[in-house]
């Protein structure tokens, strides 16, 4: 099982794209273990994009990720890293792939509504960034066994 985090970014809250994003990992299978909404602060933007530090874009970015709220989630699954970057779709929406998160609700190249870690280390990271301890939760989901086939021990 992995935990990956998600930010939906402010234009997502702005355009009223929460419940529809959410919506999609809820249906695909992943489960919620941690969501908040939040203020990003610029020293939090700076620590999150440091890789970016430098590029052309990253002032914009992190003026951009600092304009306004945002929602976090922490989402659980197997594979949930992947599964969530695919369903996120290409980084541009200007050519993100119709089906995906990016690829249906946007157009623009800068505000691209969500993201999502990249790798395990990342995930690591970013939810420690993000969340306290205590705010990411352990619940057992009554769906479980249908969500996943448990019948052969670990989750197929
Ligand atoms: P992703 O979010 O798909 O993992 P990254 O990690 O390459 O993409 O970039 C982090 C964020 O920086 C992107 N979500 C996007 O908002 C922004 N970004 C990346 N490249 C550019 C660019 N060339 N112009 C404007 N914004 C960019």
């Amino acid at each position: 099982m992995e935990t990956t985090l998600i930010i939906l970014k402010p234009d997502a809250v702005q355009r009223g794209m929460m419940g529809e994003i959410i919506g999609r990992f809820e249906r695909k299978g992943l489960q919620v273990v941690g969501m908040k909404m939040m203020l990003i602060s610029p020293d939090l933007a700076a620590r999150h994009y440091s890789v970016h530090k430098g590029k052309p874009f990253y002032e914009g970015l992190v003026r951009f990720m600092t304009s306004s709220p945002v929602v976090v989630l922490a989402l659980r699954g197997v594979g949930a890293i992947a599964i969530c970057r695919k369903l996120m779709g290409a980084t541009f929406g200007s050519n993100a792939e119709p089906g995906t998160i990016r690829g249906d609700l946007g157009v623009s190249n800068s505000f691209n509504l969500i993201h999502g870690s990249d790798s395990p280390e990342a995930a690591a990271h970013e939810c420690e960034l993000f969340f306290s301890a205590g705010e990411i939760l352990a619940y057992e989901r009554a769906v479980e066994g249908w969500v996943y086939d448990l019948t052969g021990g670990t989750p197929e």
